[in-house]
């Protein structure tokens, strides 16, 4: 049978990876090539990302991928809202900031207060998350953005380097808070208000478009010679969410389950209502012109900090965690004082707990038990919140990602939401990554790109209430993103 290959490349907070996809016949196989640690790189103050490291990743997966045969497309996703500069001669400026730095602190407070929260929410439907890149250009120096050029997000600028676009792909762009949702375009009045030049903000085109060959110096490197760059939905949380294997059109909800919770609904249209707004609910564009209903939830990030800052092991900590009973102390995991990184995070955790006058967990599976308690919880939440705005039912809730591996989280899930957690595909959005681009290339002709990821992954069930039959799986977050 006919088949064609194509490489995404994922890029997450605490992982990258680089997979080939084979396509045919309304199947999908996906084989990671190259996995490699990424994270912030605390330095002269701030907090910054290794963008020419992951780029040497980048270069030494896709010379792996070449091994395998005629590659038709390379494609890359990342997480949202970060940024490189260039000059007009395509150098980039400076370092690309990561969005929990501490430059950040107290700026969303400044430009809502004069910008005006209406009207911000008004022209874009994001939610107010301090790291969104309205606020992150607002911490710029002057001089470095008089002296840039173009604004490239993080996957359009790996996509520049492969292949010499100066675009953006419009699924990440929606995520800045400076993107119009109805219009489809800039923002253009926000970006005046906030003092962005316009010129900075290049065109936006559709998950899906041919962004050209690979440089000449880039195809001699890895040896794939022929590929052509194809924007997948760059930002992986819509990747991720093109691979949800829901059947129909309502009625249900996902979690895109890493470093961050997402937790949404796929709506025909953006929701920018009162009751939407109140509820910090976003509107990030999806594939096909749907629009990605959802909230940011902290996620396995608290869990993937304490981990770090007590150098144990996932499996241990999710065995003594599982084995703890119902019932014990809550955070709101969604207080700023978690956003940071840290290694007194486990501290933050405790002092949470006391001032809100809980028992204080702890011992580290106690810890890790309040923290998933406490996401089951408000996932629960955030879905009654989903159910009022759109005035429509969820029966069935939909984890995929890296945290769809853990069996504790998506069984008390199930329990704090009273409904059934189908979890999987863990590569969902690999999946949706190298589908979009086998479907701009005529690969998938005749199913939809959630036939070909059901056809293609084992989904496991979780029923409220009801334990898991066969032993618990304990990878909950080893490979989180
Ligand atoms: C998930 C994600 C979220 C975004 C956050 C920060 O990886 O992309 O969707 O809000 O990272 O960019």
């Amino acid at each position: 049978a006919e088949v064609t290959r194509h490489v995404a490349i994922d890029l997450g907070a605490s992982s990258g990876r680089v997979a080939l996809g084979t396509v045919g016949g309304g199947r999908l196989t996906v084989e990671v090539l190259h996995r490699f640690p990424n994270g912030g790189v605390p330095v002269n103050g701030g907090l910054q990302w290794d963008v020419l490291g992951l780029w040497r990743e980048v270069l030494r997966g896709l010379t792996l991928a070449a091994a395998h045969g005629e590659i038709a497309s390379v494609g890359v996703n990342s997480w949202a809202v970060d940024y490189g500069l260039l000059d007009a001669h395509g150098e980039l400026l400076g370092g690309v900031h990561h969005y929990r730095s501490p430059r950040l602190d107290g700026v969303m407070e400044r430009i809502r207060a004069e910008l005006g929260e209406g009207a911000i929410y008004g022209a874009t439907g994001i939610q107010f998350l301090p790291f969104n890149t309205l606020y992150q250009l607002a911490a710029e120096r002057p001089e470095r953005v008089a002296a840039a050029d173009t604004l490239l997000l993080v996957p359009d600028l790996l996509h520049f380097w492969l292949c010499g676009a100066r675009v953006t792909e419009r699924t990440n762009a929606s995520t800045t808070q400076l993107y119009d949702p109805h219009s489809g375009g800039w923002a253009w009045e926000l970006v005046d208000a906030a003092g962005i030049p316009r010129a900075l903000l290049p065109r936006i085109v559709e998950p899906g478009t041919d962004l050209g060959p690979l440089r000449l110096e880039v195809a001699a490197e890895t040896g794939l010679g022929a590929a052509r760059v194809i924007a997948p939905a760059t930002h992986d949380t819509a990747s991720a969410v093109a691979a949800v294997p829901a059947t129909g059109e309502g009625g249900w909800a996902y979690v895109s389950s890493g470093t961050w919770s997402l937790v949404g609904v796929e709506s025909p249209r953006p929701v920018l209502t009162d009751a939407a707004r109140a509820l910090n609910l976003t509107n990030e564009a999806g594939i096909g012109g749907t629009t990605r209903l959802l909230k940011n939830v902290m996620g396995l990030w608290i869990v993937q900090e304490c981990r770090r800052a007590w150098n144990a092991d996932f499996a241990e900590l999710y065995a003594g965690a599982a084995a703890l009973p119902a019932g014990g102390p809550v955070i709101d995991p969604d207080d700023a004082r978690f956003l940071a990184p840290g290694t007194d995070m486990p501290a933050r955790v405790q002092a949470a707990c006391r001032g809100s006058g809980q028992p204080v967990p702890r011992t580290p599976p106690e810890i890790v038990r309040c923290v998933l308690d406490s996401l089951a919880q408000r996932i629960a939440e955030v879905l009654d919140g989903l159910e009022a705005v759109t005035g429509t039912a969820i029966h069935t809730l939909y984890v995929v990602g890296g945290g769809s591996q853990g069996d504790l989280l998506n069984q008390l899930t199930a329990d704090a939401t009273g409904r059934p957690v189908v979890a999987g595909p863990v590569e969902a959005t690999l999946m949706g990554n190298l589908l979009v681009q086998a479907r701009a290339c005529g690969s998938v002709a005749g199913y939809t790109i959630r036939d070909v990821v059901r056809a293609s992954s084992d989904l496991q069930t979780f029923v409220p209430g009801v334990a898991p039959a066969r032993a618990t799986r304990h990878t909950g977050a080893e490979v989180p993103r």
